[in-house]
């Protein structure tokens, strides 16, 4: 291990690079090891919460992300679609609660929403919010109004990706800059909402930028509640769909640094899992993934069918997380408090804190 004297169980916000270089050099048995640790200490390890993705506004989008189907300026095949009607998504959202999703995810291929598009997207809050989903919106970047207008409809989660390092961003996406993205994600802080933020592995980036990505978010002031982690999907038609494959230990190991680095937040095995081995997926699982997106689309593109992801759930024990609604935090501390010493009375628990 890189420095016995590191507490691991501790959340903290002033990590360096040197120190987030030396997690990802680990041996990989010691990086897991460590990661399923730290997991183990603030959730029940065989729990992962589950969210259904829906694309509410889908195409023509202005922004140049050289990953995105969705941007106008590359010739991806994608039919444009306007803003979705708010009955269309509600039956979007009953179907993914039948299914067993307890967050409801709505996506647009927006820079930034429009003052006449808050109506639309606020009520869709409201409606999927009172069918007993949590809701989560990325509609890009927000301003203080927009993320309290937001904030007062109940959403309960803004994602917002940094996408990667703040030094190989300008390789990525040239129409917004970094610091506009680390405004948004202060926007929605200050209003009050759970912050959804995290990036994409697999873009041609190297370790030092996967490390850079993760001290950004674990050096914000608070850590997101929730970390996706996406693997790039090749589009055909995007600049980036001959990036050459990354090697599956190389995520994993992301996954892993992320789980120690944030050890309270909900880390997502995001976009990218079509292309991944069951059992790729259940080392993600191992090194601390405790969400994924559910469904057979993520925005655009697929993802594995739901049923064979409730069959991988079986095989590993997982359980979906359901949905609680706490008082507060110190009852939803009092709650996982008990799961974890449910856990702990398991023969095989080994105690990271002794
Ligand atoms: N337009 C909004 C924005 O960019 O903030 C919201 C939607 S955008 C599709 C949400 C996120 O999806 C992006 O920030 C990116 O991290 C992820 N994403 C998009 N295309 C992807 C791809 N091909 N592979 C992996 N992740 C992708
Ligand atoms: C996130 O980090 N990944 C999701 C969600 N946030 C919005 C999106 C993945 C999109 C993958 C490409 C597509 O389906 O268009
Ligand atoms: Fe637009 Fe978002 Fe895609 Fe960038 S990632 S092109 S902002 S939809």
């Amino acid at each position: 291990m890189p420095s016995s004297s590191v507490n691991y169980l501790e959340s903290r916000h002033d990590w360096t690079r040197q120190q987030v270089l030396a997690l990802f050099a680990m041996p990989f048995n010691d990086l897991l090891f460590t990661a399923q640790q730290v997991h183990r200490s603030h959730f029940d390890a065989n729990r992962v919460q589950v969210s259904t993705l829906c694309s509410i506004k889908t195409g023509a989008c202005p922004e140049d992300c050289a990953y995105c189907p969705q941007s106008a300026r590359y010739d991806t095949g994608l039919e444009r679609e306007k803003l979705m009607k708010v009955e269309k998504v509600l039956e979007e959202a009953r179907a993914a609660k039948a299914g067993g999703a307890t967050r409801f995810c709505m996506g647009a291929a927006w820079r930034s929403p429009k003052k006449k598009d808050m109506p639309y997207v606020t009520q869709m809050v409201r409606e999927v919010k009172a069918l007993g989903l949590e809701t989560c919106m990325t509609l890009g970047m927000l301003n203080d109004d927009q993320a309290k207008e937001l904030a007062d409809a109940g959403l309960d989660y803004y994602n917002h990706n940094l996408d990667t390092s703040p030094e190989y961003y300008g390789e990525i996406i040239t129409t917004r800059t970094y610091q506009d993205r680390l405004e948004t994600l202060d926007s929605v802080r200050a209003a009050g909402m759970k912050v959804c933020a995290g990036g994409i592995i697999g873009m041609g980036e190297g370790e030092k930028d996967r490390a850079g990505l993760l001290m950004q978010l674990a050096n914000l002031p608070e850590h997101p509640e929730s970390v996706p982690i996406n693997m790039l999907v090749k589009v055909a038609g995007t600049p980036l769909e001959e990036e050459k494959d990354l090697d599956p230990f190389e995520f994993i190991r992301c996954i892993a640094v992320a789980r120690i680095m944030m050890p309270k937040s909900h880390v997502r095995l995001s976009a990218g899992r079509e292309a991944m081995s069951d059992e790729m997926q259940s080392l993600a699982f191992l090194a601390g993934a405790n969400s994924i997106f559910y469904g057979e689309k993520l925005l655009t593109t697929g993802n594995p069918e739901a049923n064979k992801d409730m069959q991988l759930f079986q095989r590993l024990g997982i359980k979906p997380e359901e949905y609680q609604q706490y008082a507060d935090e110190t009852e939803m501390e009092a709650e996982l408090s008990s799961r974890i010493a449910e856990q702990q009375n398991d023969p095989f628990f080994y105690d990271a804190a002794k």
